[in-house]
Order: structure tokens, then sequence, then C-alpha cells
């Protein structure tokens, strides 16, 4: 498998971005890769198995939309730096009676002390799932708490053998009852999600494949081989295909909201549709659109 060949963009402090080479499979032998790009964004901080803090959370959503509004980049990658952890959640040093600190050592950013806070993620969840491209979990070592549901709620999970997946939420006084909740019970069924709710075990790499956690297990030191690999293969396909499939997997349980994001994808491909076009012309021309030659389809 060849080299992504990353390179490094943007100027964070909690995240790296980076984004390969063109680097679809060959249609032909000979042809050159077909075009296209990932983009990988790798929470760094492993001095705290890569825990978040609202800065963090803050730079991964405006590294995700720098990859959503960069129209070579067709599949999103995210990871934490090192072997040790993916995430292992909110970061636990900055965690006020109200959420999360932005900066606890600055009292003017935070004028009422530990007693000001929210949470950042909730924000950075729905943006990850409703990016209009595939976002892929690359899972290496502990996804863990608020990490294990970044995780699940990548469209994908690609797990090295040492990953190790769990909530921690009852334990330390916290829980997810939104995504962290919903979309577990429809990944693992209602019993096997409270059961990982309620007792905060923590599951292999094996185990959480077989409860449908995850999408495939390989050896750590494949890992990112593996995952290259399957974005190679999402970037050969149809990009409006993926994203029109996304937002149909999410309309049911997006409720509203994913009713609006297909119904808005809908309205991209009317855009360029010559019905639509009449209507927009004629405005502009001050005329009355004639929509007389188009079908009223059966
Ligand atoms: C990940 C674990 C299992 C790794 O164990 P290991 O390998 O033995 O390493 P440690 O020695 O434990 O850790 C190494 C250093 O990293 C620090 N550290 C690890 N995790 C965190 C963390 N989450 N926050 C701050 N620091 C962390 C350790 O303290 C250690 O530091 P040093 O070297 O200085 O001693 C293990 O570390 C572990 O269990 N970690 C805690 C996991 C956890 O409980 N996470 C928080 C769970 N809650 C959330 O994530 C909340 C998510 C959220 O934002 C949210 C969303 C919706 C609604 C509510 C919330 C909410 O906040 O409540």
């Amino acid at each position: 498998m060849p080299d992504a060949n990353w390179t490094p963009q943007g100027d964070y402090t909690d995240i790296r971005y980076e984004v390969s080479a063109n680097h679809g499979p060959e249609l032909e032998p000979g042809a050159g890769p077909t075009p296209g790009s990932i983009a990988k964004i790798t929470i760094d901080r492993p001095q705290v198995r890569n825990a978040f803090r609202p800065q963090t959370i803050v730079e991964i959503a405006h590294a995700l939309d720098r990859a959503r509004e960069d129209t070579t980049v067709g599949a999103i990658i995210l990871t934490g730096e090192g072997p040790l952890a993916f995430c292992s959640g909110g970061d636990q040093q900055v965690r006020g009676d109200s959420g999360y600190l932005t900066d606890p050592d600055n009292p003017d950013r935070q004028p009422s002390g530990s007693s000001v806070g929210r949470f950042h993620v909730t924000d950075l969840q729905v943006q990850i799932r409703r990016c209009p491209k595939p976002v892929v979990a690359m899972v290496a070592g502990y996804a863990i708490g608020g990490g294990h549901v970044l995780h699940l709620i990548c469209d994908l999970t690609i797990a090295a053998d040492n990953a190790r997946f769990g909530q921690t939420g009852p334990k330390v006084g916290s829980f997810d009852g939104g995504f962290g909740a919903s979309v577990l019970v429809d990944a693992v069924g209602p019993k096997k999600a409270k059961e990982i709710w309620f007792l905060c075990r923590q599951y292999s790499a094996q185990e959480a494949l077989s409860m449908g956690l995850v999408n495939t297990v390989v050896p750590l030191e494949r890992l990112e081989a593996e995952t290259v690999g399957w974005c190679e293969e999402m970037l050969a396909n149809s990009p409006f295909a993926l994203r029109l499939l996304k937002a149909s997997f999410h309309a049911a349980e997006d409720g509203y909201a994913g009713l609006q994001q297909l119904a808005h994808d809908t309205n991209l491909l009317f855009y360029g549709n010559e019905e639509a076009q009449v209507g927009r012309d004629a405005y502009k021309q001050g005329r009355r659109p004639d929509f007389s030659v188009f079908p009223k389809r059966p």
C-alpha cells in the first residue's frame, strides 16, 4: 500500500491537520492515482492520552471545516497521537462545575472561576455527523469516555489490535445521554449499550468487532495503511452518492435536522436541473417562468 505522503496544514496547538497527496487507486495500471485526497486530524495530547480540552475541540472543529471546504478531500481520518490512545474523553483537569473551562488559569477569560463552562463537544458531535464527507476513526489504544463517543459517531472505525473501548461516565460522575446513548444502542443493541454504560467495563478490539462497534481490527503496525486503504476505496466512488447515503443513514435518527440535510442536498442537485434554472432565469429577467415543457413525472 503506498505511503499517504501527508502535508501538514494550519497552525494548531492541540491537534495536527494533514492532507495527503492525490491518493485514489489507479483505475487502470499506469494511469496514475484518481483525483482525491484524504485529510487526517490527529489529537496531539498524548501526555493525557489525548484527552480533549475546549481548545482541542475548537481546533478539531476548525480542521473539520477546512477538510469539508477542501474540494480535493474525499475522506477524513480522525485519530490520536501515538499507540496508547485514540482519545480518553474530556480533560478532567479542566472540568468545571458546569461544563468545561476554556481557560481556568486566566480569570479574565473565565470571570466566574470554576462555575462557568460549556460542552464544546456537543457541537463537534453534530458537526461530525453532518459533515458531508465520510469521517473514519482510526483507533489505536484507548477510546474511552467522550473519546469512545467520538469514535462511535464517526462513520467507520478501523481499530488496531491494541485498541480498548469503553465508557467511564458513571465512574467519574458524568454521562453522555445524547449520541453517546442513542447511536450506541443502534450499534450494539439496548442490552449491550446499557451494560457498557452501567458497568463501565473496557472491551478489547476483538470484542468491539464482534458487537458491531468497529468495522475491522488490524495489527497496530498496519493501522494507518489499512485506514488509508479504506479511504482510497471510498475516493474511487461517487462523492455525491456517499454524501447522500450519509445523510440518508442519519435522516431518521436526526429528525427534522436529518431531513433538512437530506432535503437541502436535493436542492443542490435540483439547482443543476433545467427546471430550477427556468425559475431562476425568469425571476432575474422579470418575466413569468414557463414550466410547461417539464413532465409531471409519474
Ligand atoms: C484512558 C485510561 C484508561 C488510560 O490508562 P493508562 O494507560 O493507565 O494511563 P494513565 O496513567 O491513567 O493516564 C496517563 C496520564 O493521562 C492523564 N489522563 C488520562 N485521561 C485523562 C482525562 N480524560 N483527563 C485528564 N487527564 C487524563 C492521567 O491523569 C495521566 O496523567 P499523569 O501522567 O500526570 O498522571 C485512563 O487514563 C482513564 O481512565 N482516563 C480517564 C477516562 C475518563 O474518565 N474520561 C472522561 C470521561 N468523560 C468524558 O469524556 C466526558 C465527555 C464530555 O465531554 C461530555 C459529553 C456529553 C455530556 C457530558 C459530558 C461530560 O463532560 O460530562
